[in-house]
Protein backbone atom coordinates (compact mmCIF):
# COMPACT_ATOMS: atom_id res chain seq x y z
CA UNK A 1 0.00 0.00 0.00
CA UNK A 2 3.12 2.48 -0.30
CA UNK A 3 2.33 5.27 -2.64
CA UNK A 4 3.73 4.84 -6.50
CA UNK A 5 7.04 6.53 -7.11
CA UNK A 6 6.33 6.77 -10.68
CA UNK A 7 3.58 10.17 -9.77
CA UNK A 8 4.50 13.22 -8.29
CA UNK A 9 4.10 11.88 -4.37
CA UNK A 10 6.14 15.18 -3.06
CA UNK A 11 4.06 16.62 0.20
CA UNK A 12 1.32 19.00 -0.14
CA UNK A 13 2.11 22.54 1.32
CA UNK A 14 -1.04 24.31 2.29
CA UNK A 15 -1.21 27.44 4.10
CA UNK A 16 -3.83 28.33 6.25
CA UNK A 17 -4.88 32.17 6.89
CA UNK A 18 -7.50 34.36 7.75
CA UNK A 19 -8.45 36.76 10.51
CA UNK A 20 -6.90 36.23 14.15
CA UNK A 21 -9.70 34.05 15.88
CA UNK A 22 -11.74 32.37 12.96
CA UNK A 23 -10.06 29.69 14.04
CA UNK A 24 -6.96 28.38 12.20
CA UNK A 25 -5.12 26.45 14.94
CA UNK A 26 -8.22 24.27 15.83
CA UNK A 27 -9.06 23.54 12.16
CA UNK A 28 -5.60 22.33 11.91
CA UNK A 29 -5.91 20.60 15.08
CA UNK A 30 -9.19 19.01 14.26
CA UNK A 31 -7.21 17.63 11.43
CA UNK A 32 -4.01 16.40 12.88
CA UNK A 33 -4.92 15.82 16.33
CA UNK A 34 -8.75 15.68 16.63
CA UNK A 35 -9.13 17.48 19.72
CA UNK A 36 -10.51 21.28 20.30
CA UNK A 37 -8.91 23.97 22.18
CA UNK A 38 -11.13 26.76 23.57
CA UNK A 39 -8.00 28.94 24.44
CA UNK A 40 -4.89 28.68 21.74
CA UNK A 41 -2.29 31.15 21.65
CA UNK A 42 -3.38 33.52 18.52
CA UNK A 43 0.23 34.90 17.89
CA UNK A 44 1.77 31.25 17.66
CA UNK A 45 2.24 29.86 14.19
CA UNK A 46 2.61 26.20 14.02
CA UNK A 47 3.57 23.78 11.37
CA UNK A 48 1.34 20.66 11.14
CA UNK A 49 1.46 17.25 9.16
CA UNK A 50 -1.01 14.72 8.55
CA UNK A 51 -1.10 11.85 5.81
CA UNK A 52 -4.44 11.16 4.58
CA UNK A 53 -5.59 8.74 2.25
CA UNK A 54 -7.27 10.38 -0.62
CA UNK A 55 -8.91 8.38 -3.79
CA UNK A 56 -6.97 5.59 -2.76
CA UNK A 57 -3.76 7.32 -2.41
CA UNK A 58 -1.80 8.42 0.42
CA UNK A 59 -0.93 11.80 0.54
CA UNK A 60 1.11 13.64 3.12
CA UNK A 61 -0.01 17.28 3.55
CA UNK A 62 2.45 20.25 5.69
CA UNK A 63 0.42 22.50 6.27
CA UNK A 64 1.61 26.08 7.81
CA UNK A 65 -1.14 27.72 10.51
CA UNK A 66 -0.06 30.87 10.47
CA UNK A 67 -0.15 33.76 12.92
CA UNK A 68 -0.58 37.81 13.22
CA UNK A 69 -2.60 37.84 9.85
CA UNK A 70 -3.47 41.36 10.11
CA UNK A 71 -0.07 41.61 9.00
CA UNK A 72 0.94 38.53 7.10
CA UNK A 73 0.14 39.28 3.92
CA UNK A 74 0.24 36.18 1.14
CA UNK A 75 1.19 38.33 -1.55
CA UNK A 76 4.76 39.45 -0.52
CA UNK A 77 4.75 35.86 0.89
CA UNK A 78 4.76 34.25 -2.07
CA UNK A 79 6.99 36.89 -3.91
CA UNK A 80 9.82 36.31 -1.47
CA UNK A 81 8.87 32.09 -0.54
CA UNK A 82 9.56 32.88 2.80
CA UNK A 83 9.74 31.65 5.47
CA UNK A 84 8.98 27.82 3.79
CA UNK A 85 11.35 25.12 3.50
CA UNK A 86 8.94 23.94 0.78
CA UNK A 87 6.22 24.94 -1.59
CA UNK A 88 3.19 26.21 -1.49
CA UNK A 89 0.22 24.06 -3.65
CA UNK A 90 -2.89 26.03 -1.87
CA UNK A 91 -4.57 28.15 0.28
CA UNK A 92 -7.02 27.64 2.98
CA UNK A 93 -8.72 31.10 3.45
CA UNK A 94 -10.43 31.30 6.75
CA UNK A 95 -13.92 33.77 8.34
CA UNK A 96 -15.86 32.68 11.13
CA UNK A 97 -19.14 32.19 10.10
CA UNK A 98 -20.52 34.87 12.94
CA UNK A 99 -18.32 37.51 12.01
CA UNK A 100 -18.86 39.89 9.18
CA UNK A 101 -15.19 41.26 9.16
CA UNK A 102 -13.37 38.42 9.01
CA UNK A 103 -15.07 37.94 5.98
CA UNK A 104 -14.20 41.16 4.80
CA UNK A 105 -10.74 40.19 5.76
CA UNK A 106 -11.06 36.52 3.48
CA UNK A 107 -11.68 38.51 0.36
CA UNK A 108 -8.80 40.63 1.11
CA UNK A 109 -6.50 37.67 1.39
CA UNK A 110 -7.56 36.39 -1.69
CA UNK A 111 -7.22 38.60 -3.82
CA UNK A 112 -4.02 39.26 -2.33
CA UNK A 113 -3.19 35.98 -3.35
CA UNK A 114 -4.41 36.56 -6.47
CA UNK A 115 -1.28 39.46 -6.69
CA UNK A 116 1.26 36.99 -5.31
CA UNK A 117 0.14 34.11 -7.89
CA UNK A 118 0.26 36.86 -10.76
CA UNK A 119 1.03 36.29 -13.51
CA UNK A 120 0.32 32.48 -13.01
CA UNK A 121 -3.16 31.56 -12.42
CA UNK A 122 -4.17 32.13 -8.69
CA UNK A 123 -2.78 28.77 -6.71
CA UNK A 124 -6.01 26.35 -5.43
CA UNK A 125 -7.52 28.05 -3.07
CA UNK A 126 -10.58 27.25 -0.46
CA UNK A 127 -13.17 29.72 1.49
CA UNK A 128 -13.59 27.88 4.07
CA UNK A 129 -16.51 29.66 6.64
CA UNK A 130 -15.85 28.31 10.13
CA UNK A 131 -17.41 27.82 13.43
CA UNK A 132 -20.70 26.46 11.91
CA UNK A 133 -22.09 25.30 15.01
CA UNK A 134 -22.73 28.80 15.92
CA UNK A 135 -25.62 28.93 14.08
CA UNK A 136 -27.29 31.32 16.10
CA UNK A 137 -24.88 33.99 16.03
CA UNK A 138 -24.50 33.19 12.14
CA UNK A 139 -23.95 36.79 9.85
CA UNK A 140 -22.84 35.28 6.70
CA UNK A 141 -25.73 32.94 5.03
CA UNK A 142 -24.19 30.35 2.74
CA UNK A 143 -25.31 31.72 -0.45
CA UNK A 144 -23.59 34.89 0.19
CA UNK A 145 -20.20 33.20 1.21
CA UNK A 146 -20.64 30.73 -1.84
CA UNK A 147 -21.18 33.37 -4.47
CA UNK A 148 -18.25 35.42 -3.05
CA UNK A 149 -16.65 31.92 -3.65
CA UNK A 150 -17.67 31.62 -6.99
CA UNK A 151 -16.71 35.25 -8.07
CA UNK A 152 -13.33 33.77 -7.44
CA UNK A 153 -13.41 30.97 -9.46
CA UNK A 154 -13.31 29.09 -6.20
CA UNK A 155 -14.94 26.51 -3.83
CA UNK A 156 -16.35 27.22 -0.67
CA UNK A 157 -17.13 24.74 2.20
CA UNK A 158 -18.58 25.35 6.24
CA UNK A 159 -16.72 23.84 8.59
CA UNK A 160 -16.81 23.45 12.36
CA UNK A 161 -13.46 22.35 14.48
CA UNK A 162 -15.62 22.37 17.89
CA UNK A 163 -18.06 19.52 16.84
CA UNK A 164 -15.36 18.05 14.11
CA UNK A 165 -17.74 18.73 10.73
CA UNK A 166 -16.59 18.67 7.70
CA UNK A 167 -12.62 19.05 8.65
CA UNK A 168 -11.35 16.66 6.72
CA UNK A 169 -13.70 17.24 3.70
CA UNK A 170 -12.76 20.87 3.37
CA UNK A 171 -8.81 19.53 3.09
CA UNK A 172 -9.85 16.84 0.89
CA UNK A 173 -11.77 19.06 -1.30
CA UNK A 174 -8.49 21.36 -1.82
CA UNK A 175 -5.88 18.77 -2.02
CA UNK A 176 -8.14 17.34 -4.77
CA UNK A 177 -8.24 20.75 -6.95
CA UNK A 178 -4.47 20.71 -6.51
CA UNK A 179 -3.93 16.87 -7.86
CA UNK A 180 -6.58 17.63 -10.83
CA UNK A 181 -4.13 20.53 -11.51
CA UNK A 182 -0.83 18.51 -11.13
CA UNK A 183 -2.71 15.89 -13.48
CA UNK A 184 -3.05 18.25 -15.94
CA UNK A 185 0.16 19.69 -16.05
CA UNK A 186 1.66 16.32 -16.35
CA UNK A 187 -0.36 15.43 -19.09
CA UNK A 188 0.11 18.80 -21.00
CA UNK A 189 3.52 18.57 -19.60
CA UNK A 190 5.11 21.86 -19.74
CA UNK A 191 6.12 23.71 -16.23
CA UNK A 192 5.41 27.67 -17.86
CA UNK A 193 1.85 27.39 -17.45
CA UNK A 194 -0.44 26.71 -14.48
CA UNK A 195 -0.54 26.59 -11.08
CA UNK A 196 2.70 28.08 -11.12
CA UNK A 197 4.26 25.08 -8.88
CA UNK A 198 7.62 23.88 -8.75
CA UNK A 199 7.63 20.68 -9.86
CA UNK A 200 9.35 17.45 -7.70
CA UNK A 201 12.50 16.06 -9.39
CA UNK A 202 12.42 12.57 -8.92
CA UNK A 203 15.99 11.57 -8.65
N1 LIG B 1 -17.81 27.53 18.49
C1 LIG B 1 -16.66 27.36 17.84
N2 LIG B 1 -15.56 28.01 18.27
C2 LIG B 1 -14.42 27.83 17.60
C3 LIG B 1 -14.32 26.98 16.46
N3 LIG B 1 -13.04 27.02 16.02
C4 LIG B 1 -12.38 27.85 16.83
N4 LIG B 1 -13.20 28.33 17.80
C5 LIG B 1 -12.84 29.25 18.89
O1 LIG B 1 -12.38 30.48 18.32
C6 LIG B 1 -11.28 30.98 19.08
C7 LIG B 1 -10.10 31.17 18.16
O2 LIG B 1 -9.67 29.89 17.69
P1 LIG B 1 -8.20 29.66 17.12
O3 LIG B 1 -8.17 28.32 16.52
O4 LIG B 1 -7.19 29.95 18.17
O5 LIG B 1 -8.16 30.82 16.01
P2 LIG B 1 -6.92 31.40 15.19
O6 LIG B 1 -6.51 32.68 15.87
O7 LIG B 1 -7.49 31.70 13.84
O8 LIG B 1 -5.84 30.37 15.15
C8 LIG B 1 -11.03 30.00 20.22
O9 LIG B 1 -11.70 30.45 21.38
C9 LIG B 1 -11.66 28.71 19.71
O10 LIG B 1 -12.07 27.89 20.76
C10 LIG B 1 -15.51 26.29 16.05
O11 LIG B 1 -15.54 25.50 15.08
N5 LIG B 1 -16.64 26.52 16.78
MG1 LIG C 1 -3.89 30.42 15.78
Amino acid sequence: MSGSPDKDDSPIGLVVVGQTGVGKSNLCMRLTRNTFVEQYDPTFDDIFKKQLLIDGRPTLLEIYDTAGCEEFNPRDFLRLQRPFPWHVDGFLVLFALNDPTSFERAEELIRSIKEGCDPNPLLPTLLVGTKSDLEKERAIDKRTASDKAADHGIRFIETSSKEGINVEEAFVSLVRTITEGRSAQGSSSSSSSGGGKPKCLVM
